[in-house]
């Protein structure tokens, strides 16, 4: 058996949390543990679809992001959420949702000039060129966690990353 939980992915686009995240789900599916990931894909599409990028819509994005998780987390799944979440003041409330042991904030840490060398999207480019506006780490924050359960080297190789992170789940009684 298992115990509920969220892996809360935070880092700059192009961090590569979102990899790491659907690995990790990955991992903890092959083990047995009902997970399910939450991320762009499946959120800003849908219920936050209404939702842009200025600070208070960010807000509201991580504020339902963490309700539904929370959700999920009562139902007995690990949920792995992977979103920027810039504001630090955000990512505290989420956590205040949770008992000890159920939030484990996951800081993606990749320089920016990484993030913008990758541009898997060609976003930072867009940003450069003053196409898209509120960029995250061009012309909007973000805010770095303090003390995250985990910082993780966004340049690493993603199975040493999720082999962390499966340790920490362990140690942690969650797995
Ligand atoms: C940051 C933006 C922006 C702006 C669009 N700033 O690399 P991606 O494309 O796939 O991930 C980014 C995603 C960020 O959405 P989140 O819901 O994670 O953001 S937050 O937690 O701050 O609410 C990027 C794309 O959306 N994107 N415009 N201005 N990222």
């Amino acid at each position: 058996g298992h115990k509920g939980a969220v892996l809360w992915f935070t880092g700059l686009s192009g961090s590569g949390k979102s990899t790491l995240a659907g690995a990790c789900e990955q991992a903890l599916a092959s083990l047995g543990v009902k997970t399910y990931l939450l991320d762009g894909d499946n959120i800003r599409h849908g219920l936050c679809k209404d939702l842009g990028f200025d600070e208070s819509d960010r807000q509201e994005n991580i504020r339902r992001i963490g309700e539904v998780a929370k959700l999920m987390v009562d139902a007995g799944l690990v949920v792995a959420t992977a979103f920027i979440s810039p504001y630090r003041e955000d990512r505290q409330k989420v956590r205040e949702l949770f008992g000890a042991n159920q939030f484990f904030e996951l800081h993606i840490a990749t320089p920016v000039e990484v993030c913008e060398q990758r541009d898997p999207k060609g976003l930072y480019q867009q940003a450069r060129a003053g196409k898209i506006k509120n960029f995250t780490g061009i012309d909007s924050p973000y805010q770095e966690p303090l003390q995250p359960e985990l910082r993780i080297d966004g340049r690493q190789a993603i199975p040493d990353s999720v082999t962390q992170i499966l340790q920490l789940l362990g140690e942690k009684k969650i797995i």
